[in-house]
């Protein structure tokens, strides 16, 4: 049986890799922080009946800036593969948050590379560095291959930036199977609730239900490759199973403004938006209604009226230095590793919103009962 490590489960991506390795019949073995609230929430379906027959997961508490908590826990695992997706993952926090973020996702990935090789094992355990997109930051040449210079543009893509290479030297000085997947922007019903993308489609749910009348947003005409996390995390899979350690961009090959993604979530719901304005005055608001599509998903539309303003601009969520373009080119994955993605920008829109609707349902029943609803910060 092989065995697995994977540091950040409890995230968006660890826990459709916990799944998709326990399914493979992996020992998958999860990192996971202390925290003073339950955070498992994510993976808790995979570990309910641990006492009785799922006895292929385990989690471990630890921490990406405690070496030696990160030695101990792959002393007693000893793991084939490392999958390091533990990070500081948003961007817009990590102004607020450098040296920790540089702490966790430069340094942390170090920690890593070093106690694989303190253990001897690294003829023994393949590691799989989560690299970004971001790491291209101001745009020097579109698509973005694994040959398109960096240029990063946050202090959390300063971080990646010394993991992404902290790894290739691991793997050119020590001979150790250290790679690099440089993944673009993929999301999913699990996505975290302040990455734009979720933020939209959670929003655009509670608007249609009369839960909430406006949607703040920052940079309306960042350009993002938007991909499903159930394809990415198979890509991290195929990148440890190759004959050669490499690096890897994974990406759709397609390009999308946010202003398309909150149309197309809003269009989902049988709701047409239209944006007009510049800057910080544009706004979205509603043109269109397709009742039938409306009631077929249970929606009041009652208090939805044409000309109603759903969506503004909040300066607050502007960013000190903004990456404007992300478009990758997957020709080296979908040639060397065989890997595509199933999923395309719409589907990815509908499953977040069929998702999303369902949770916003429950709000609305809850709070229809007097019941304390979820809350929202942004
Ligand atoms: P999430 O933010 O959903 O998950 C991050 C995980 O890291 C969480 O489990 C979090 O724990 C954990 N974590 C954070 N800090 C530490 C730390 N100091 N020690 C241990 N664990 C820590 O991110 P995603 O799942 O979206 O992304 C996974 C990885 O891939 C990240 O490294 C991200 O930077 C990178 N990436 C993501 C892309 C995307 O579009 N999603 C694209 C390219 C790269 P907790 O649950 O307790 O907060
Ligand atoms: P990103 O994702 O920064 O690309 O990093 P995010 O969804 O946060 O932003 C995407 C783009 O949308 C613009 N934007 C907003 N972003 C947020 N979060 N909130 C808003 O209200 C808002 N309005 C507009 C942003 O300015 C940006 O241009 C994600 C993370 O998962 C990283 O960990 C990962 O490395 C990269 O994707 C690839």
């Amino acid at each position: 049986m092989k065995v697995a490590l994977i540091t950040g489960v409890t995230g968006q991506d660890g826990a459709y890799l916990a799944e998709f390795l326990l399914k493979k019949g992996y020992f998958v073995h999860g990192l996971k922080r202390r925290s003073s609230q339950f955070n498992t929430d994510r993976i808790d379906h995979l570990y309910q009946d641990q006492h009785e027959n799922n006895l292929n997961f385990k989690l471990h508490f630890g921490d990406l800036t405690d070496s030696t908590n990160l030695i101990r826990i792959i002393q007693e695992t000893q793991p084939d593969e490392i999958y390091n997706l533990a990070a500081m993952s948003h961007v817009h926090v990590s102004f607020e948050m450098p040296e920790y973020t540089a702490n966790a996702d430069g340094i942390g990935t170090l920690r890593l590379l070093e106690a694989v090789r303190i253990l001897g094992l690294e003829k023994k355990t393949r590691i799989y560095q989560a690299s970004t997109s971001e790491l291209y930051g101001l745009v020097q040449a579109v698509p973005q291959s694994e040959t398109t210079p960096f240029y990063p543009r946050s202090p959390y893509a300063v971080a990646k930036i010394y993991g992404y290479w902290i790894t290739v030297n691991y793997r050119e000085a020590y001979n150790m199977f250290a790679c690099n997947g440089i993944l673009f922007n993929h999301e999913s019903p699990l996505r975290g609730e302040t990455f734009v993308t979720r933020k939209i489609t959670r929003a655009a749910c509670k608007i249609a239900l009369g839960l909430q009348k406006c949607l703040y947003l920052g940079n309306l005409s960042a350009q993002r490759d938007w991909g499903h996390a159930k394809d990415y995390i198979e890509a991290m899979w195929l990148i440890l199973q190759q004959e050669k350690a490499e690096d890897f961009v994974i990406a759709t090959g397609i390009t999308t403004t946010v202003r398309d993604f909150v149309k197309m979530s809003f269009a989902e719901l049988g709701i047409e938006v239209e944006f007009s304005g510049k800057d910080q005055n544009e706004k979205g608001v509603i043109i269109d209604i397709d009742y039938d599509l409306a009631h077929s998903l249970g929606l009041n539309t009652d208090h939805l009226h044409f000309g109603s303003t759903v969506v503004r601009v909040d300066a607050k969520y502007f960013r000190p230095t903004e990456v404007d373009l992300l478009l990758g080119d997957p020709a080296k994955s979908k040639n060397q590793l065989g890997w595509e993605p199933k999923f395309d920008l719409p589907l990815l829109v509908k499953d977040m919103i069929q998702s999303d609707l369902i949770l916003m349902k429950k709000d609305e029943y809850l709070k229809e009962k007097g019941f304390k609803t979820l809350n929202y910060f942004e």
